[in-house]
């Protein structure tokens, strides 16, 4: 995670067409007057397929037209070329070029541990393609740069509440498939694989707390940890762990991959702070993928007024 390096995007013309499809889609959507906002909120109030009970209480408070992150979408392009994911590889263009070994179907995931109904289910039930959701979140790496990308999938909570934690569930770990023969970036010690990545049950139950299994209105592309990753808008992208193949509800904090390579500089929360620098450098600007202008980092990577609350009278220096 600590190399910087520049991309440039040049577009082909299969990567032009999605976004293309996508941008138009949602021009004719908006023509329709159908806003951004009543779209997410009319789909965040219908039930979906395996979610029981109903989405949370809290999302009726939800205002979604600041949900929408309003800066300008980045470019598909640079979402599916740009990125990290160590099991192939540690360049930024790694996952593009070597991702496509990666067999996303079948697929099943194992949700255990602290709940009184564990079990397994094919990621094809979860939810049918029409029953996502898009959210537009920003995403911001602890390196420094940037995207805003229009992730398609489910929120996280309802899907975890099908599995009734108990009430020692106070946290939830996530893990990353481990198959070395097809994530090639497996056969090196980068990390201890499997990547593990983990939230206190209230980040988690946050109906901020997404899961992907799209973007830019397709199947997620392999890169991009298909065929399920996690999506914690207001942490750091590496909170975001993809192709997960299992859930535990645990008593304790989980010892997360990044916590374990290097202490000192990722924790457990990695919540987005401008005020608490990386060990090695500052965090108060970013650089946007795509664009020259560098912005400014918000807190909690702009989502305050959602998540807040989550961290009431935490030193947020000493939880980093
Ligand atoms: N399994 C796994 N998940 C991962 C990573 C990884 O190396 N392996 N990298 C993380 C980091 S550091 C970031 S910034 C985001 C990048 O997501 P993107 O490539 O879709 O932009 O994925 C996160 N999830
Ligand atoms: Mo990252």
């Amino acid at each position: 995670m600590h190399v910087h390096r520049r991309t440039h995007f040049g577009i082909s013309e299969s990567q032009v067409t999605e976004e293309h499809i996508w941008r138009a889609r949602r021009l004719f959507l908006q023509k329709s007057a159908l806003s951004g906002a009543a779209l997410l909120g009319s789909s965040l109030l219908s039930r979906h397929v395996l979610s029981k009970p109903s989405p949370p209480e809290s999302y009726a408070g939800l205002d979604f037209k600041k949900l929408a992150a309003k800066d300008k979408v980045t470019e598909f392009k640079a979402i599916t070329t740009y990125n990290n994911f160590y099991e192939f590889g540690t360049g930024k263009d790694d996952p593009a070029k070597y991702a496509h070994t990666l067999k996303t179907t079948p697929w099943t995931i194992e949700v255990s541990g602290a709940c009184h109904k564990p079990g397994t289910f094919d990621v094809r039930t979860l939810a049918p393609k029409k029953q996502w959701e898009e959210r537009i979140y920003r995403l911001r790496c602890v390196e420094g740069w940037s995207m805003v990308i229009p992730w398609l999938g489910i929120p996280l909570a309802p899907l975890l509440k099908r599995f009734e934690p108990t009430g020692n569930a106070k946290f939830v770990q996530f893990e990353t498939l481990y198959r070395p023969n097809e994530m090639p970036g497996q056969k090196r010690a980068v990390l201890d694989w499997p990547y593990v990545e983990g939230l206190r049950i209230d980040e988690a139950m946050n109906p901020l707390s997404f899961l992907a299994l799209g973007l830019y209105g397709k199947t997620l592309p392999n890169q991009n940890g298909a065929p399920l990753r996690l999506v914690v808008p207001w942490k750091y992208g590496f909170k975001s762990i993809k192709s997960i193949v299992r859930i535990s509800f645990a008593e304790k904090m989980p010892i997360t991959s990044w916590v374990k390579a290097s202490p000192k500089e990722y924790g457990f929360y990695s919540n987005v702070n401008p005020q608490v620098p990386h060990r090695r450098w500052s965090q108060k600007r970013e650089r946007r993928i795509g664009e020259f202008r560098k912005h400014e980092t918000l807190m909690f990577n702009g989502y305050g007024d959602y998540v807040a609350d989550l961290y009431q009278g935490m030193d947020l220096k000493k939880y980093f």
